[in-house]
């Protein structure tokens, strides 16, 4: 057991790195550069680029420390047969989730939009994982890959920090897994909804889990630390 302790909100937290796993939620390109899904939602994309770097440097903190590495993405099948009607008939026709647009039909797995930034790109090894919802648990196998591993704590990052990050930390968080979110490797396209969102998950003891910093995330993933209790 190799015990890693996080200074962070409400409390410090201790985790086993051998039961650790990273999920990076949903840094496409469908979401961060314009002409995609996040863009075509009235958003101004630009706002979110702040996440790239400490996603970056979490990434390769995880990296060094073997930990398994889970690459969420929000999308669809062509055929749209797993959106629901009501996430696809929203917005602007011209728009809409499976429209044409400059990265390929949105919110449509296999096209160009789709895409992992090329910044933050998966390795081989590590687990890309498509899902239909806004939660990383829901109509997905991560909670099988994650049990078949013995993971425990999760280190949750990405984007849209009150949208697809805080589902993924609801859903895990129920299912029984700690979740740490990496507070400036979060992002949304509303930078009042990002801090609240973040307080939300660390209000009331942690009631969805703990919020730390990507440096102190970083810096306890590369040394080992003695155990200490969990708060
Ligand atoms: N990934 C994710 O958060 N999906 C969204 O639709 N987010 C928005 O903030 N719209």
């Amino acid at each position: 057991m190799t015990t890693a302790t996080v200074e962070a909100n409400p409390s410090a937290v201790s985790f086993d790195l051998a039961t650790t796993a990273l999920v990076v939620i949903d840094m496409q390109r469908d979401f961060l550069e314009p002409g995609g899904f996040g863009a075509a939602l009235g958003n101004d994309v630009s706002f979110l680029r702040s996440a790239i770097k400490p996603t970056g440097a979490i990434l390769a903190a995880a990296r060094a420390a073997g930990l398994p590495i889970i690459h969420t993405r929000e999308g669809h099948r062509a055929d749209l047969s797993d959106a629901p009607p009501h996430k696809v008939l929203r917005g602007d026709p011209a728009k809409r989730i499976g429209a044409p647009g400059p990265m390929g039909r949105i919110l449509v797995r296999g096209e160009p939009g789709h895409d992992i930034i090329p910044e933050l790109a998966p390795a081989a090894s590590e687990i890309v994982l498509d899902k239909p919802g806004k939660g990383a648990f829901f109509a997905t196998d991560l909670d099988l890959i994650l049990r078949n591993r013995g993971i425990r704590t999760l280190i949750v990052c990405g984007v849209t920090t009150e949208v697809c990050v805080h589902t993924s930390v609801r859903e895990g968080n129920d299912r029984g897994y700690r979740c740490i979110v990496a507070a400036d490797a979060c992002a949304s396209y509303f930078p009042e909804f990002h801090a609240v969102a973040l307080r939300m998950i660390a209000a009331q003891g942690g009631i969805f889990g703990w919020v730390a910093t990507s440096a102190d995330l970083a810096a306890a993933l590369s040394q080992e630390a003695p155990a200490r209790a969990i708060a």
